[in-house]
């Protein structure tokens, strides 16, 4: 840890993040040196990560969305995300294993943390990604599929869930990796 002031990657950060992810010392250790550059405080504020975020979706207005990607990387709640953060966050989302990615999205829409996903917070979250969706996209969407109350519906339909039942993870998981079409509605992926 006194390591840390002086800029360098603690021992103990370092060693956790071999074990919890699959990045080597190496790789950690070069992402530590161009995120000590980028952030010289060693954190990315909220407002940092929705402006990097936004830059990305220049025909739509992804900052709702950011800012519940923001929360879900957010671990301990202090409003930044540090070295730690960043990595675990980086690890769920690129690493191509679709649990995993699916564990982060649970997380993400269980917008109050308390372990299961209602329909409000599906709507919400639905609702953020549907935004990042630029207008002229938004046209060719299927009839059933093309606003974010109809999207939240459908998503409901297949877990055949009445208006008040909630979504536990490992259903949530379940249910996505066997249907495509539903693993569509909670994600947005750019047209290159
Ligand atoms: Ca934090
Ligand atoms: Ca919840």
């Amino acid at each position: 840890m006194g390591n840390a002031k002086s800029g360098a990657l603690s021992r103990e950060v370092l060693e956790d993040l071999k074990t919890s992810t699959r990045y080597t010392e190496e790789e950690l250790c070069r992402w530590y040196e161009s995120f000590q550059r980028q952030c010289p405080d060693g954190r990315i504020s909220r407002a940092e990560f929705e402006k990097i975020y936004g830059t990305f979706f220049p025909n739509s207005d992804p900052q709702g969305y950011a800012r519940h990607v923001f929360r879900s990387f957010d671990t301990n709640d202090d409003g930044t995300l540090d070295f730690r953060e960043y990595i675990i966050a980086l690890h769920l989302t690129s690493s191509g294993k679709t649990h995993l990615k699916l564990e982060w999205a649970f997380s993400l829409f269980d917008v109050d943390r308390n372990g299961e996903v209602s329909k409000s917070e599906v709507l919400e979250i639905i609702t953020a990604i549907f935004k990042m969706i630029p207008a002229e996209e938004q046209k060719l969407l299927p009839e059933d599929e093309n606003s974010p109350q109809k999207r939240a519906d459908k998503l409901w339909a297949y877990f055949k869930k009445g208006e008040n039942d909630k979504i536990a993870e490992g259903e949530f998981i379940e249910g996505v990796m066997q249907n495509d079409a539903i693993m569509r509605l909670i994600q947005y992926e750019p047209k290159k």
